[in-house]
């Protein structure tokens, strides 16, 4: 299988999130990206290159035009105020505010582009976030070109990130962003499976009312789990949409078979889509020892999520997403990626 990797993640090191009502230090650091790709190298998975470099139209195919522009501008704006730490949001257009006018004043903007405060932006923010787009624009090229699979090792992930706001340490949603390439080269319907422990709101929002996206996604339910406001099993789809869209919200303490019988009926569900390519959000903060999540998989769930995914037949693009546990985020995600090419 071929990896699609980029040095360009380690421009992006935000200093803190909040978390527990504090600020620490943040989970989604460039270390996670260093340990998936010293365990694709020592799995064998096949060639590692990087990416191609994709207009920026590939972008605006899924983000507003005004969205990507304020990800180009921001550390500058940010810059330009003396700040020299990360910026982050502090005021969102949340019940009874304005959503229709963005505000001019960096601090506002922040606030308007954002679901959350868990999205600093740095002087490389920008730069990795649109190289780790193009890896998985590249695996979506080589999927689009007869190739049968692809692992795009992105990093910031991407499946918060809706079509004008970034969030859940995501800037530009790889996921959607590969998809819908796909729909521009030759593949009349895609399927998304997400199965990142967290709901992907972003990537359902961006496709939810159209019948030529298939998203189904397997997350930690939201009365419970962030993102809290997205996410539940009634959200069937929209317009032309309608049953295009499939969640299967689990509490927290899932086990890997309860996590499977689920995978199964969404992969039942992919399968009467009758995809003509899949793309799978691939997040494996579903770990037992996660430290930001509370689900109970194992390495062995990772070898048969790989498998049963492989079961689809689909030419499949794998876009890395989630997963905190550092030691152990390599070797889950080889353990998927080998459980589907022996699959
Ligand atoms: N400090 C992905 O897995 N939680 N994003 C913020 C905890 C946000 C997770 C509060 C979790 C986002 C790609
Ligand atoms: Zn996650």
């Amino acid at each position: 299988m071929l990896t699609i990797y980029s040095d360009d993640h380690r421009l992006h090191h935000g200093a803190a999130e909040f978390y527990r009502g504090r600020l620490v230090p943040c989970f989604e650091m460039p270390a996670r990206a260093d340990q998936v790709l010293a365990a694709v190298r020592a799995a064998g998975l096949g060639a590692v290159v990087p990416p191609d470099r994709f207009d920026r139209t590939a972008l605006t195919r899924v983000h507003t035009d005004d969205y990507v522009a304020f990800l180009e501008s921001a550390w500058d704006e940010w810059a330009a105020q003396g700040e020299t730490g990360d910026a982050l949001p502090y005021a969102w257009p949340a019940v009874d505010l304005r959503r229709d006018t963005p505000p001019q004043h960096i601090d506002g903007k922040l606030g308007f582009y954002a679901i959350d405060a868990a999205v600093p932006i740095t002087a490389g923010t920008w730069t990795a976030a649109r190289s780790s787009a193009d890896c998985a624009l590249t695996g979506a090229r080589h999927i689009a070109g007869g190739g049968h699979s692809a692992f795009a090792l992105c990093r910031p992930p991407g499946h918060h990130a809706g079509a004008r706001a970034m969030g859940g340490f995501c800037y530009l949603n790889n996921a959607a962003i590969a998809a819908q390439y796909l729909r521009d080269h030759g593949a009349a319907r895609v399927a998304v499976l997400d199965v990142d422990y967290h709901h992907g709101n972003g990537t359902q929002t961006i496709f939810y009312d159209r019948g030529d996206v298939l998203f189904a996604s397997l997350h930690g339910d939201p009365m419970v789990e962030y993102p809290f406001f997205l996410g539940h099993a009634d959200e069937r789809g929209s317009g032309a949409g309608l049953g295009a869209n499939r969640n299967f919200p689990l509490p927290w303490g899932t086990t890997g078979d309860a996590y499977l019988a689920a995978l199964d009926a969404a992969i039942a569900d992919i399968a009467a889509f009758a995809p003509d390519s899949l793309v799978v959000s691939l997040g494996v903060d579903t770990f037992v020892e996660d430290p930001i999540s509370h689900f109970k998989l194992v390495a062995a769930d990772f070898t048969a999520i790989g498998r049963r995914i492989a079961t689809l037949g689909a030419p499949t693009l794998f876009v890395l997403e989630g997963g905190y546990a550092v030691a152990d985020i390599g070797g889950n995600v080889a353990a998927v990626l080998t459980g589907f090419a022996d699959g």
